[in-house]
């Protein structure tokens, strides 16, 4: 051994114990990054977790792998009902960051006196790999928004009205993956009751629960993400406060205020009006020519708004808009679900557009 500071440990069993360890989170970080490339697609991950599993690959001496058969294991091939349970990316990133902490803790005990150095670097990884597990989280439920905000075509929104969960929850029946809340009259904290509400109401189906305008709302709701106006926070302020983990949607009505959004890294943008509409009365509505200018070279999510229902979605799709948030065109429908469920083949690819 050329490092001094490293000897044999007096006894084989320990070594078999780093051995074994070194596998274990070596293989913990190869899966964490596996899904990091191929599941996320996020190259910084990437780097960061391979540059662990070769420190510990360069760490990982010979006198451990001569000890891997010193003592036959006992436990060979006994696993835990909990590992068939990692039925979503998400837990598989926890078991196995989880995986990669506990091997790194027992590396740190057994081999802190015959090589303070591999026990230091696994301190040290163990430490960072507590702030990738949660960025990894983080990351991976954004990116689970951002997948049904990019599948998905209708959009709901609501209004202040007597019966309104009952109407969401047809909506919801209806298909409709994406619901904001938002009110404009009233007290917080009916509005926070209510947005809970239906926040339970979309994690039952699935659904994406978006809050307009109010940040102490949706974090104190727990919503999915937030919907900005031009004259709201700004999306770095939102980011700081709101964590990676959300969705920030914003309404951009030209182009300058479009490309800072996606500048800003906005999940998706609001465009409109499109058709005069007597749910935001005072905006001159833009017409479908304008919408499909603003938004044709656009690289995120555009939802066109402002006076849609199923009966002009056609010259929308005719200009090659797919994507549309609705309000009343929902929400007065004697039948919202049946709405909904005509909206959506309406937009849908079988019912083919430009783009
Ligand atoms: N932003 C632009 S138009 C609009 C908003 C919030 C209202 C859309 O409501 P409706 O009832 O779908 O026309
Ligand atoms: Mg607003």
């Amino acid at each position: 051994m050329k490092n001094s500071n490293i000897t044999q440990p007096e006894d084989l069993r320990i070594s078999q114990i780093i051995d074994a360890n070194l596998d274990r989170a070596r293989e913990g970080l190869r899966v964490l990054e596996d899904w990091a490339r191929f599941g996320l697609g996020n190259e910084d991950f990437v780097i960061r977790i391979k540059n662990f599993r070769q420190i510990l690959g360069k760490n990982h001496l010979e006198i451990y792998k001569l000890s891997r058969n010193y003592i036959k294991d006992q436990c060979k091939g006994l696993s835990h009902v909990e590992q068939i349970n990692r039925n979503s990316s998400s837990k598989i990133i926890s078991s196995n960051s989880a995986r990669v902490q506990e091997a790194l803790r027992v590396i740190e005990e057994f081999s802190r006196i015959h090589n303070s150095k591999l026990s230091k670097i696994a301190s040290e990884i163990r430490y960072e790999i507590y702030t990738l597990e949660i960025e990894l989280l983080n990351f991976n439920t954004r990116k689970r928004a951002q997948l049904i905000i990019s599948k998905n075509n209708l959009y709901s929104i609501t209004d202040q009205r007597e019966n309104l969960l009952e109407i969401i929850e047809k909506i919801l029946l209806g298909g409709v993956k994406i619901i904001q809340h938002r009110f404009k009259e009233g007290h917080d904290k009916d509005h926070l009751k209510e947005a809970i509400e239906i926040n339970n109401l979309c994690k039952k189906y699935n659904s994406l629960f978006i809050v307009n305008d109010r940040l102490d709302i949706a974090l104190a709701s727990n919503a999915d993400g937030i919907h900005l106006g031009q004259d709201d926070l700004d999306i770095k302020t939102v980011r700081k406060l709101l964590g990676a983990s959300k969705i920030i949607g914003v309404s951009a009505n030209n182009s300058i205020d479009i490309k800072k959004a996606v500048k800003d890294e906005c999940d998706y943008i609001g465009v409109g009006p499109v058709f005069p509409t007597l749910t935001k009365k005072n905006k001159e509505p833009l017409g479908v020519e304008k919408i499909e200018a603003l938004t044709k070279d656009i690289n995120i999510p555009c939802f066109a708004i402002g006076g849609i229902n199923k009966s002009n979605i056609s010259s929308l799709k005719n200009h090659g808009i797919s994507k549309v948030a609705i309000v009343s065109g929902l929400l007065n429908s004697k039948d919202p679900k049946e709405e909904a469920i005509i909206i959506i083949k309406e937009l849908s690819h079988e019912n083919q557009c430009k783009r």
